[in-house]
């Protein structure tokens, strides 16, 4: 049988990918030609471990090939974006127009499966343009079981990196609009899954995905608010933590300067906009993390102060991603901070980015620079992600410096 990838991003292509290799026809679906052509050479458009030898050798063999618009295929996996609004409601845009695209060769007993992250109710809100799109075909809602397409919410969790491994490793949450879409959603899947299909509604497994980066996010503002209470009370927050952590039931995570990335700075949100009076806690999350580049850059600008010129004073901000040892600046606070000190600092600002490879540094009016040289110019050094050459600083290196760090990687 033949499968359709419609949105061939991190998720996408990773999947797409997968299928092929099971011995699967796969097709992909992407409106940017760039990301098509260079899919259909066998080389890929975004980094991640591992992926480019399983494309490589799938549209080798002939059993991926990527195109504009949708073809007919037995079943349909949707992963493109969902941003969301100024709101902060889900911006659907994407989701809607991969359905527009797919409804005129969408064929009875086809399967459609939503991947994207999406707040609750969108699987149904799915059905509903294939529906209007497609008056001869019956879907779940009014059909269940019996329904010529069929439609499922499956969320992916893979984590940015790790993707290869974990796509085929962890448990997947497969939530129908029909026990029978749940079912054929689920046998989809097996067809490389190695974790556990876990059969719920969509509803529920939207959810589910939501639920989950919310946990995260939530534990992380404990973190980062600790960090603030710390500061304030002349404590080491590393050390407190390490030591709480020895406690059998408490297992608190790491302060940063914020949290970033295209999932968790995001999803919770999605919760939030739907039941605003309940997310009391969930909202606040939010709030603690996105205040966290801001009280950063307000201790950057104290220790910049106390030294007296600022005209003269080289700053070196260490890392502009959104987490350790990847290339990903979505929603970074290492990047907001980092463009914040080099737009307003009066002396000069440097930037040490190890994963990126450019001749243009992504911060304006800062210099993008290799770590030895940031430690020999700058008297300020901001520890901003913790990529595994900057663990090898030693406090002896920065003997007569000052240092703003984020991640304990000095002060830990
Ligand atoms: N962070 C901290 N302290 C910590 C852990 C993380 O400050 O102790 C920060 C990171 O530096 C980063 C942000 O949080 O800025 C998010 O990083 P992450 O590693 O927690 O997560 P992501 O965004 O790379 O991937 C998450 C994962 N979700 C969960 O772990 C619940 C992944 O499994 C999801 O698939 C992914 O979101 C997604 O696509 O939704």
């Amino acid at each position: 049988s033949k499968v359709s990838v419609i949105g061939l991003g991190y998720i996408g292509l990773p999947t797409a990918a997968v299928f092929a290799r099971q011995g699967m026809q796969v097709v992909g679906v992407d409106v940017n030609p760039k990301a098509v052509d260079t899919i259909n050479q066998g080389r890929i458009h975004i980094v991640e471990p591992g992926l480019q030898n399983v494309v490589q050798r799938a549209v080798q063999d002939k059993l991926l090939r990527a195109v504009l618009t949708p073809e007919p295929a037995d079943a349909f996996v949707i992963a493109v974006p969902t941003p969301f609004n100024d709101d902060y409601t889900g911006d659907l845009t994407y989701i809607r127009a991969a359905a527009e695209a797919l409804a005129p060769v969408l064929a009875a007993g086809n399967l459609v499966i939503l991947e994207s992250t999406s707040p609750v109710g969108t699987t149904e809100q799915l059905e509903s343009w294939l529906a209007a799109a497609r008056p001869d075909l019956t879907f779940p809602s009014s059909a269940g079981d019996q329904a010529d397409v069929q439609l499922a919410y499956c969320p992916e969790r893979v984590l940015p990196g790790n993707v290869m491994h974990e796509l085929i490793q962890n448990d997947r949450v497969v939530g129908g609009l029909s026990p029978r879409a749940s079912q054929m959603a689920a046998d989809l899947y097996k067809v490389f899954l190695k974790g556990d299909c876990l059969l719920t509604n969509a509803r529920t497994a939207e959810m589910a995905k939501l639920t989950e980066n919310s946990f995260r996010d939530v534990n992380i503002a404990f973190a980062n608010e600790l960090s603030l209470i710390c500061d304030k009370l002349n404590i080491n927050v590393w050390e407190l933590i390490r030591l709480a952590n020895h406690h059998p039931r408490v297992n608190i995570l790491q302060p940063g300067p914020g949290v970033g990335g295209h999932c968790i700075a995001v999803d919770p949100w999605f919760i939030v906009s739907s039941a605003p009076e309940q997310a009391r806690l969930i909202r606040t999350a939010r709030q603690v993390n996105d205040y966290k580049p801001e009280w950063v850059y307000e201790r950057v600008q104290a220790t910049v102060a106390a030294l007296g010129n600022p005209a003269d004073t080289t700053i070196a901000c260490l890392g502009l991603a959104f987490k350790a040892n990847i290339d990903d600046l979505r929603e970074s606070p290492a990047l907001a901070i980092a463009r914040r000190i080099a737009a307003e600092h009066a002396g000069t600002t440097l930037v040490v980015e190890p994963n990126i490879e450019q001749d243009l540094s992504p911060v304006a009016s800062a210099d993008l620079t290799d770590l030895d040289e940031a430690l020999a110019r700058a008297q300020v050094i901001v520890l901003l992600v913790d990529h595994e050459p900057f663990k090898a600083i030693t406090r002896a290196q920065l003997e007569g410096k000052q240092w703003v760090d984020t991640r304990g990687l000095i002060d830990g």
